[in-house]
């Protein structure tokens, strides 16, 4: 029967967790404000750090860019980014075949292929002598089309697919998967990626730290990522974006620069190739 849910436990072996872990390592993620000068946050709100480190791998959704969104969200919303690592790209391409085997036809959409990774670290923030538990997200949905494919390692994390809140009540709980350390948990379809949404609700706390990666004042309990599928005509260099754009990710760029050769070049080109604004 096809399938449009599914939880592997154990599927990372432990010699390709020491690999992708140790290749994790020579990242540096970044903490991203969800808003900028040129997209300020709606009437009311203020702007906000997002609640945890992030790295994207294959292009890079920035939060101010309002993350890729089609229909009419997909110009300027992805830069491009460094390639997937090798074992990463062994996996991937694992999952995309199992993923073929196991979905509807109609779920998988023609040219589909994970070619974009978030890497999100949960675990608490270091406030001077206090940790605050930071470890969760916030009910949302995944916008880029066909299934999408994630990869846990450390602390297991509580993980829910919810139906949509409403002003009368607050949102039912459909589903639930504890994700454990080195598993795959891949979603798609009408019912999991279209109508429900999901979150992460806690990450359990038994003491194992995961050690050596470069989050600053944060201590990382677990790391997710997640693969998605971005439609490679809308993933561009970032010196093709408009100049206000480029403006507002700028800071960011620059802080990748100082540890990336990729985002290096990619600054210096923002710098002699922009197109200036007419
Ligand atoms: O950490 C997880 O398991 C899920 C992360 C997630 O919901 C997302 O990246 O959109």
């Amino acid at each position: 029967m096809s399938k449009s849910l599914i939880y592997l436990p154990q599927y990372i072996h432990p010699k390709e967790k020491q690999q992708i872990l140790s290749d994790l390592r020579r990242l540096y993620p970044i903490w991203e404000m969800r808003f900028s000068k040129n997209n300020p946050p709606p009437e009311g709100q203020n702007n906000r750090q997002l609640l945890r480190p992030v790295y994207w791998l294959g292009n890079w959704q920035f939060a101010c860019l309002n993350y890729y969104h089609p229909p009419k969200g997909i110009f300027h919303r992805c830069v491009q980014a460094e390639p997937f690592p090798p074992v990463l790209q062994k996996i991937i391409d694992k999952v995309e075949e199992l993923v073929r085997q196991e979905f509807l036809e109609r779920d998988v959409p023609r040219h589909w292929h994970l070619n974009t990774c978030l890497i999100n670290y949960y675990g608490s923030k270091i406030e001077g002598d206090k940790k605050i538990d930071v470890a969760r997200v916030g009910e949302h949905k995944d916008f880029e089309p066909g299934p999408v494919a994630s990869i846990s390692f450390g602390e297991r994390a509580l993980f829910q697919f919810v139906s949509s809140r409403s002003k009368e009540s607050t949102s039912q709980v459909v589903l639930q998967q504890w994700l454990d350390d080195c598993s795959l948990q891949v979603f798609g379809g009408e019912k999991f990626k279209k109508h429900l949404f999901h979150r992460v609700q806690r990450v359990e706390k038994k003491c194992d730290i995961l050690k050596g990666f470069h989050t600053e004042n944060f201590e990382t309990r677990r790391i997710n990522l997640t693969f998605r599928y971005v439609p490679t005509e809308h993933i561009q260099e970032l010196h093709k974006f408009p100049p206000a754009l480029q403006e507002d990710v700028g800071p960011y760029v620059q802080e990748l620069a100082q540890h990336s050769d990729y985002f290096a070049e990619v600054l210096a080109q923002s710098k002699t190739r922009s197109v200036p604004s007419i």
